[in-house]
């Protein structure tokens, strides 16, 4: 194909930090070396098409929120909140190619909003900048797609680099982002995936729940966000349930500020015990957790694990283990057998790197 633009983007693990960008917080993800390369090609006809998966979807330019409802609502999603934002989007074919899982909760739908979001404005010429088009990939997922997601995953896929963790501030506006270095390959650990192969129903009714909760926590203390919680404030909630969300909140934003402070000094026993104690208050506070993970997790602590957690939204998706390599192997045997037991589809095992953010290839 004449004229055609190539971006790679990359998936995203969340080290640290969870649930924490839609309360005004921190998170810590890295890219991942799984990514979704798209291949964008200019029409002037006023029609899109994207192939993805062996299926193919065409919309018009002027597609509004309602008109599509299957996968292709996340590009259709880009086009109208790239037109609404004032970006001329005249049509595109779109070829999208994946080693990135979907439904693994490694962002593979930030990765296809931000990556149509980029070969779009570049087809147009446009040149916005990156925070924006950050902005534009989550109005397509909130407001077309109809999922209340924060800026975490759009930020990685976006500002991350290659090799390091990106330290983000969603109290900040823009959020801030700052590269710290992710080098435990240096000292011989890998971090692993176990992708536990399910998504529960639940996943987008409880995220959903779970913003409402945090919203409400906070404008009964009269903050702006709830990541602004101080001990007084946590002490002084009498509901249990929003005593527990709360908690979450306050001790993994403290988390996030030790983790930062353990990788910058490659102190990776610390790193490793608050990726565990991260997953224990997702587990017991923020109740975002279920068995699949929950179990991941235990298989990559009895395989000498120095931490383990879920990643993402939660409800399914993926776990990550800070590990050394020669326990991989162990690791997955183990959890392919603890999920044989329960009668649970086998889950996957990989290692990641941290990568380089979305970019156009020569
Ligand atoms: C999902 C959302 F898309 C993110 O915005 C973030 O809230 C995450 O869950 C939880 O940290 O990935």
């Amino acid at each position: 194909m004449d004229d055609v633009r190539r971006w790679q983007v990359p998936g995203r693990v969340n080290l640290i930090g969870e649930h924490l960008d839609h309360n005004g917080g921190a998170a810590l993800p890295i890219a991942i070396d799984r990514s979704l390369l798209v291949k964008a090609r200019r029409r002037t006809d006023g029609t899109v098409n994207v192939w993805s998966r062996g299926e193919r979807a065409s919309f018009p330019v002027e597609t509004v929120p309602g008109d599509v409802s299957d996968w292709s609502a996340y590009p259709a999603g880009v086009v109208w909140a790239l037109r609404e934002s004032g970006v001329p989007v005249t049509g595109a074919d779109l070829v999208l190619e994946s080693t990135l899982p979907v439904g693994a909760g490694l962002s593979s739908s930030a990765a296809m909003t931000c990556g149509v979001a980029l070969a779009l404005d570049d087809l147009a010429g446009a040149g916005r900048p990156r925070e924006e088009l950050a902005r534009v990939a989550q109005r397509a997922e909130n407001d077309y797609v109809g999922v209340p997601t924060g800026l975490m995953d759009q930020y990685a896929v976006l500002f991350a680099q290659e090799g390091h963790a990106v330290h983000l501030d969603f109290g900040a506006d823009p959020p801030s982002a700052e590269p710290v270095p992710a080098d435990w390959g240096d000292d011989g650990l890998v971090l692993a995936v176990i992708d536990t192969g399910v998504h529960h129903e639940l996943a987008a009714g409880e995220y959903a729940e779970r913003r409402r909760e945090c919203a409400a926590i906070a404008s009964e203390l009269e903050l702006s966000a709830l990541a602004s919680i101080g001990l007084d404030g946590l002490l002084s909630l009498t509901d249990e349930t929003a005593k527990a969300r709360a908690r979450h909140v306050l001790t993994e934003s403290t988390r996030v500020r030790g983790a930062v402070t353990a990788l910058r000094r490659r102190d990776w026993a610390q790193f490793g015990a608050m990726l565990t104690s991260s997953h224990e208050s997702l587990r017991d506070d923020f109740a975002v957790s279920c068995e699949e993970l929950d179990v991941a997790v235990d298989a990559a602590l009895a395989s000498e694990a120095l931490g383990a957690r879920m990643t993402g939204g939660g409800f399914g998706g993926s776990a990550i283990a800070l590990m050394r390599p020669e326990q991989v192997d162990r690791l997955r045997a183990r959890v392919e057998a603890a999920f044989a037991d329960r009668s649970w589809a086998a889950p996957t095992v990989f290692t990641v790197r941290p990568s380089p953010a979305a970019a156009l290839l020569p």
